[in-house]
């Protein structure tokens, strides 16, 4: 059923492409171009990991794995049982997830609201992105992305990772895992605030912003405010993918070896050393 106030927003236009061509909805979903070029690519990514798997030895879901072309292969195009599948999946992800942004951006349009959470989505699209075709080619192979695979992805970042010794003193890596633990910390500090002020019992008037600023005021002198709360989260998590990409470019395009000896440079500072 729609909700009382969703047919007013159910308005025409703010499309990017195509004019009025699929400018409708299906049930509660708004369909549009993108949302049709969303459907088709993601529909022929998921068919071709079924076909890729089927020509693998196993369907146990953890243990099936579709590979990106061997590291002597370079940046070719690969023949499908040998990192083919992987390359069209690649492709067919990266459409289905840009479409999906740009379905974010129509639908932000329609509304009159900001582009904020398409802004957001591209950060995680960056990181993929990254992952599988900027690295790949700035170390000059596909095969230096991450397999399709459960288990396989994770031996990929274990192996990925000892690689460079102790991928704990990768200094972006430190910057990115600190962020993701810094938006847990907001992320938990807001939800429990907001639900302190709003879930009382039962017949009981709800507490309002006021009592949540001088909660933290009461307990740390500061309160970075309702609105500010939301864009410091904001900020922390997209930092966090920032990072991530920034972290794993750093590793292997820009830097090889130890990352416990790239720390040399600050173990003999003049100061202590
Ligand atoms: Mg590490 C990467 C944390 C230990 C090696 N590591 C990361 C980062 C993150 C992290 C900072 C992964 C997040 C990311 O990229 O998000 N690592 C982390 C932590 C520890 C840790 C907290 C820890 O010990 C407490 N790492 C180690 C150990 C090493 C190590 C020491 C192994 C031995 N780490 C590596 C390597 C890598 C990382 C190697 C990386 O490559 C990775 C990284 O930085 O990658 C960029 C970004 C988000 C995404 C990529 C997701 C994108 C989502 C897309 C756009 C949409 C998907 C849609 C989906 C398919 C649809 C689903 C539909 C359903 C219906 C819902
Ligand atoms: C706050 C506020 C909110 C909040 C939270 C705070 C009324 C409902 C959680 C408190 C947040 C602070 C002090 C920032 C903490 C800093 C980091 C880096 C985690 O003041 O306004 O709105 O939800």
């Amino acid at each position: 059923a729609l909700l009382s106030f969703e047919r007013k927003y159910r308005v025409r236009g703010g499309t990017l492409i195509g004019g009025d061509l699929f400018d409708f909805w299906v049930g509660p979903f708004y369909v549009g171009f993108f949302g049709v070029t969303t459907a088709i690519s993601a529909l022929l990514g998921t068919l071709l990991i079924f076909a890729a798997a089927s020509q693998g030895p196993t369907w146990n879901p953890l243990l099936i794995s579709i590979d990106p072309p061997p590291i002597e292969a370079g940046l070719a195009a690969a023949p499908l049982n040998a990192g083919g599948y992987w390359q069209i999946i690649t492709i067919c992800a990266i459409i289905a997830f840009s479409s999906w942004a740009l379905r974010q951006v129509e639908i932000s349009r329609k509304l009159g609201i900001g582009y904020h959470v398409p802004i957001a989505f591209s950060f995680a699209i960056f990181a993929y992105v990254t992952l599988v075709v900027i690295r790949p080619l700035w170390m000059g192979a596909w095969g230096h992305a991450f397999p399709y695979g459960i288990f396989t992805h994770l031996d990929w970042v274990s192996n990925t990772g000892y690689m460079y010794v102790n991928f704990h003193y990768n200094p972006l890596h430190m910057v990115a895992v600190t962020f993701f633990f810094t938006t847990c910390l907001a992320l938990a500090l807001h939800g429990s605030l907001i639900l302190s002020a709003v879930n009382v019992p039962e017949g009981q008037a709800v507490k309002t912003p006021e009592h949540e600023d001088t909660y933290f005021r009461d307990f740390i002198g500061y309160s970075i405010g309702t609105l500010g709360i939301h864009r410091l989260g904001l900020l922390l998590a997209l930092n966090a993918g920032f990072w991530s990409a920034a972290c794993i470019i750093l590793a292997g395009p820009l830097y090889q070896g130890s990352f416990v000896e790239w720390w040399d440079w600050w173990k003999s500072i003049p100061v202590w050393s």
